[in-house]
């Protein structure tokens, strides 16, 4: 039977084995970390629809997120806070339930 310094060789190899496993493990931890970080959103330019006004046909519904704001909550620039698990039910949002197509109509101006 080997001994583990015959299986592993010399404390050079040693050495350069541990190295190499603490890159490999490295490098994992950074592939995971980058994996589960969040998405940033890089926006392709200027938001041409910020604080326009839009018509919504038929009127939100959804008894969760719908208030008096749903007229501009979709154009004010404003997001849900990441930590916000239930988007559905944020008064931010603007939902509609049991409805079929829904027309949103955005006034660009000229
Ligand atoms: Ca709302």
């Amino acid at each position: 039977m080997k001994s583990i310094r015959e299986i592993i060789g010399s404390r050079k190899t040693l050495r350069a084995w541990l190295i190499f496993a603490v890159v490999v493990l490295w490098v994992a931890a950074q592939t995971l970390a980058s994996a589960q970080a969040p998405a940033t959103f890089e926006p392709p330019g200027p938001n041409i629809a910020l604080g326009k006004s839009y018509t919504l046909d038929p009127a939100p519904n959804y008894k969760h997120c719908t208030d008096d704001g749903d007229l501009q909550q979709l154009t004010d620039g404003d997001h849900i806070p990441q930590t916000y698990q239930a988007l559905w039910g944020f008064p931010g949002c603007v939902g509609w339930t049991k409805q079929g197509p829904v027309a949103i109509t955005l006034d660009l101006g000229d």
